[in-house]
């Protein structure tokens, strides 16, 4: 890893967002790829995790750092974009209800935004109301769900009900990730895929749109 991107990954844990922004931009002109910069910002973020599950680091250090990576990956976002692509399909997606984390499903929306869908980002804390209302008004091809924590994971299967009782399952493919989601939990909420990493939910949910097509 080069000089800068080492700073980087150190800069982004304390949280200092302007330099982080400013080696994002340094670490481009010295020609690393947005891949290496984005390795660089979750190696940071991985150690900071660490760090916080050892109670080494408090919710705020970690809510600042957060701050900053996002600030990088807005840097970053242009690069993991092909310009000029045609849609080929449409996304909701959203951080379930009761849940903050947003760095892996802005990802998530990156990558897909780069694999050509157009991508409705709902925000976090988003109910199955909100779900709903986006199924319904914007038509989707597919709805992708984010959870961090063990105890929000299981507000995903409330929200596949909720969309199967208002007769809308079979107009939608449902994805879901995050740290804490498994293949076997997807299976059990009847979501349609589980992706471990963002680059793969994107490839898979191209996978998912030219079989609907077919
Ligand atoms: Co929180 N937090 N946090 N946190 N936090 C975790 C998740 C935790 C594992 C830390 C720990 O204890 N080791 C732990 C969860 C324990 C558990 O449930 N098993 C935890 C906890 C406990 C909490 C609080 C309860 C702490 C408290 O208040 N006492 C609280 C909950 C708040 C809430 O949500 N209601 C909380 C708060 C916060 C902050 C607000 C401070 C901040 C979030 C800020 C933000 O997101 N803007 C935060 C952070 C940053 C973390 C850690 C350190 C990093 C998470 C992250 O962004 N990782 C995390 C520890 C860790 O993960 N090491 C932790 C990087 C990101 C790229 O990875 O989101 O997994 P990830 O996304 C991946 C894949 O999962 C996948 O793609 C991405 C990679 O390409 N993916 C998808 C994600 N979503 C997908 C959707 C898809 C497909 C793939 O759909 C198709």
């Amino acid at each position: 890893m080069s000089q800068t991107l080492e700073q980087l990954s150190e800069v982004m844990q304390k949280g200092n967002l302007p330099e982080v922004v400013r080696l994002c931009h340094l670490a481009i002109e010295e020609g690393s790829t947005a891949g290496m910069i984005l390795d660089s910002l979750l190696s940071g973020m991985s150690i900071l995790g660490g760090k916080f599950k050892r109670n080494e680091v408090f919710v705020p250090e970690v809510l600042i750092a957060a701050r900053a990576m996002n600030g990088g990956l807005n840097v970053i976002k242009p690069l993991l974009l092909e310009e000029g692509v045609k849609s080929i399909g449409k996304v909701v997606i959203g951080t379930v209800k009761g849940d903050l984390h947003d760095i892996g499903k802005n990802l998530v929306s990156m990558m897909m935004t780069g694999a050509g869908f157009e991508v409705i980002d709902l925000g976090v804390d988003v109910s199955a109301e909100k779900f709903i209302s986006a199924v319904e008004e914007k038509q989707p091809d597919i709805v992708c769900m984010s959870a961090l924590l063990t105890t929000t994971m299981t507000n995903m299967k409330g929200i596949i009900e909720a969309i199967e009782s208002k007769g809308l399952r079979d107009r939608v493919k449902i994805m879901v990730g995050g740290a804490p989601v498994t293949q076997e939990f997807a299976v059990h909420i009847g979501a349609d895929k589980y992706t471990p990493d963002a680059a793969t939910a994107a490839e898979e949910a191209k996978k998912l749109v030219l079989a609907k097509g077919a």
